[in-house]
Parts: structure tokens; C-alpha cells; sequence
């Protein structure tokens, strides 16, 4: 048996210089060690995440006193952690709180077992890709940066090329160079996650300028374009802010059947604000080759999922460990949505640590996508350089 002899949780900054939690769990004298992001454009249902301090107290006052001496096994210490918190949206204990030690007794486990993390966390997931040595995985890179992530720019909140080389190798460095490309249009700022920021609101002109470069490079094959339109943040109860527009939801879908006309947007995330699943499924059966992606509709949440898929709203879903706040229910969730048949993309937030986890994950699980900014700041970097790195050790292994 191996039990956890120590828990700690410190305070450490996240991305945007706001602190935030890491936390360390011990068994047999192995560490994991796990940092919780935090978003910025925050769905209303997801789980709730307290202040580090408050979280950090919980940890020493609570929770270690209670699975300290218990088996290091993530799914057990979830399920006394969701029952110790008692809560809905587990703000009791906190959601980042919860995460953390969860996370970290995930990364003590695959130690203890001796293996790289993804090739642990394989286990849990019913999907084929287990048996792959291939990772078949798309690269979405929020390349141009707006909404609530930059100062001034678009409305729309991430322009995203969606990448899909012959590999993953591929993918990541023409990824990146089509981002350093890029540069020539937008001097300057960059946004939350990495991304470019244009200094003025114009909601098209990152499409046209993102399709160009990838004309000029003549890679149309392989790079497309998918947008994070984040609708709820655009939206007053009635319409939704556009640039100088008010657009009714009727208005906003046409909209976005002349863009998905105009370019070639093969991924729309959150089109209409986290209660219109009506708009999210007229659009899915009126545009042509696009997924429509959950993420505020959706926040990792099993029942929400569940709604989504029956209503017909979703082709896709994007999965962030933090709206949830256990390892044990993001499993059930990715098996779920894709036993379904919807594509599942493993997404950062935009308040962002060096932890590298959910490039573990998007493998383990054989995710559809991974989304994780600009490769640009150490943040990013980390997850594509962890994602570089399982693609090294799996090829290796052949
Ligand atoms: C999103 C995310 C990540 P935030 O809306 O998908 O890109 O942003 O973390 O601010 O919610
Ligand atoms: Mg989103």
C-alpha cells in the first residue's frame, strides 16, 4: 500500500502575475507536485475556485488531516474530497483546491507505477487510441488575441489556426512559424494567451489576415482557421455586441454562415452566450464542415454535457480540468462525449502556470484537439515542448 505520508499547498503566480496554488502530495517518498490555472472568461455554472489562501488553509486544516495515511489512488481521494465538500459546485472546499490534490496524487501514482504520466493516465480511458503509437491529435493555436483577453482588439476572443500536419511534430513548429509570420500584421501588444492583439476592433480583418499567410505558405491543407467567439461575454440578455452591431441571436447566426462562407473556419467555439442551446443547435444543422464547440455551455460538467448532446447543440467539447475540479470527473466526462461521438478538446485557461498536465491528458485520452495559446510565453511553450516530448518517447519506442 502506498500512502500518502505529506499534502502541502503553496502560493505561486499564474501567467497574469495573480497568485494562484500549487500543490505537492507524498507517498513512499515520491513527490507530484500540480499548479492550477485560472480563467478569465469564466462560464456562470462552472465549479468555484477560492482564493489561494483560503485554498491553502483548506489543505492544511481539512484535507491533509483527512487522506494523510489513506492510499495514494486519485479516485478514492476524489471521492472523499466531492463528499468532504459536500457542494454542487464545490465551493466549499474549492475547486482548485480539490484539482490540485488530485492532480498531484495522479502524477505520485504514474511515479510510483514508473511510467511517463500519459502513459498512466491511458489507462482510464475506453477510447482505441490507447493502443496507438500515432498521436492523432489537431493543434488549435489562439495565434490572435480579443474579448476579455486583450486590451483593445476584436470582440471575438481567440482566432485559432487548427493545425493537422502529418504529425504532431508538424503541427507544433508550423504552427509556430506561421505565428512569427503573423507578426507583420500586428506589431506590438499581444494578448493574455500569447496571442497577437491588432490595435483596432475589426472582427474579420485577423481571419484575412491569418488566411493570407497561409496562402503565402501554401499550406491550406493542413492549417485552417476556428474561432472562440466566448458569446456570453458579448451578450447584454438580448443581442450581442459586435463591433459598432447589436446582433439579435438570428442576426449573429447568419453572421457567422457568410464568415464560415468567406474563410475557412472549420471550428467555432461558444457562437451563442451559455443558456442558448436553441441558436447552438440551428447553427450545427445550418453550417457545413464547422464543429460547433461547448465550452461556457458546457464547463466539464457530466449533466451539462449530457443536455448539449441530446439537444443536438454540440459536435465538440472543450474539456477544462479546473471547471470541475477532479481528475475522477473528467475522465467520466471525455469517455462519455466521445463513447457519443463528439470530438473532445483538452483546453488551458488563459491564466496559465508552467504545469504541463492537459498535454498528458489530450494523448492519454486521445483527444480530438488540444488548445493552449500562442507559442509564446513559457506557459504556452510548456505544453507544446511536454506534447513535443511524449511524441519523441512514443517514437522511440517503435
Ligand atoms: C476559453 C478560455 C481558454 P478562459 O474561453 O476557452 O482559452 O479562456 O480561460 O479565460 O476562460
Ligand atoms: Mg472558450
Amino acid at each position: 500500500m502506498d500512502k500518502i505520508s505529506n499534502v502541502r499547498g503553496r502560493k505561486i503566480l499564474n501567467s497574469r502575475g495573480i497568485p494562484t496554488i500549487e500543490v505537492e502530495v507524498e507517498a513512499k517518498g515520491v513527490r507530484g507536485r500540480a499548479s492550477i490555472p485560472e480563467g478569465k472568461s469564466v462560464g456562470k455554472y462552472e465549479a468555484v475556485s477560492l482564493p489561494p489562501e483560503e485554498a491553502i488553509e483548506n489543505i492544511r486544516e481539512k484535507i491533509a488531516p483527512a487522506i494523510i495515511g489513506k492510499e495514494a489512488n486519485f479516485k478514492e481521494i476524489d471521492r472523499e474530497l466531492i463528499k468532504m465538500d459536500g457542494t454542487e459546485n464545490k465551493s466549499n472546499l474549492g475547486a482548485n483546491t480539490i484539482l490540485g490534490i488530485s492532480l498531484a496524487c495522479a502524477r505520485v501514482q504514474a511515479k510510483l507505477e514508473k511510467k511517463s504520466l500519459f502513459d498512466f493516465l491511458s489507462q482510464f480511458f475506453s477510447s482505441e487510441s490507447e493502443d496507438k503509437k500515432e498521436i492523432d491529435l489537431t493543434v488549435l493555436m489562439n495565434i490572435v488575441n480579443g474579448g476579455m483577453h486583450a486590451f483593445g482588439g476584436p470582440d471575438i476572443q481567440e482566432y485559432h489556426i487548427v493545425i493537422k500536419g502529418e504529425n504532431l511534430e508538424e503541427s507544433i513548429f508550423l504552427g509556430a512559424e506561421i505565428y512569427r509570420e503573423m507578426r507583420k500584421f500586428f506589431k506590438g501588444n499581444i494578448g493574455d494567451e500569447g496571442g497577437l492583439v491588432p490595435r483596432f476592433n475589426d472582427n474579420q480583418f485577423p481571419l484575412e489576415a491569418i488566411s493570407r499567410v497561409i496562402a503565402e505558405k501554401q499550406v491550406r491543407k493542413k492549417v485552417r482557421l476556428g474561432l472562440d467567439v466566448a458569446a456570453s461575454q458579448l451578450f447584454d440578455g438580448e443581442k450581442y455586441k459586435l463591433g459598432q452591431a447589436l446582433l439579435s441571436p438570428q442576426a449573429l447566426l447568419e453572421f457567422y454562415l457568410r464568415l464560415s462562407k468567406k474563410f475557412d473556419i472549420v471550428y467555432l467555439e461558444d457562437p451563442f452566450c451559455e443558456d442558448d442551446y436553441n441558436s447552438f443547435t440551428i447553427l450545427k444543422e445550418k453550417i457545413e464542415g464547422c464543429l460547433i464547440v461547448g465550452d461556457d455551455l458546457t464547463v466539464t460538467h457530466f449533466e451539462k454535457t449530457k443536455k448539449a448532446i441530446e439537444e443536438e447543440a454540440i459536435s465538440g467539447i472543450v474539456v477544462k480540468p479546473n471547471q470541475v475540479g477532479t481528475l475522477s470527473e473528467v475522465i467520466d466526462i471525455i469517455n462519455f462525449a466521445q463513447k457519443k461521438g463528439i470530438k473532445v478538446i483538452i483546453s488551458h485557461r488563459s491564466g496559465e502556470t508552467n504545469d504541463s498536465f492537459i498535454a498528458d491528458l489530450a494523448v492519454a485520452c486521445g483527444a480530438w484537439g488540444i488548445k493552449t495559446g500562442a507559442p509564446a510565453r513559457g506557459e504556452e511553450v510548456a505544453k507544446y515542448n511536454r506534447l513535443l516530448e511524449i511524441y519523441y518517447e512514443k517514437k522511440s519506442q517503435d
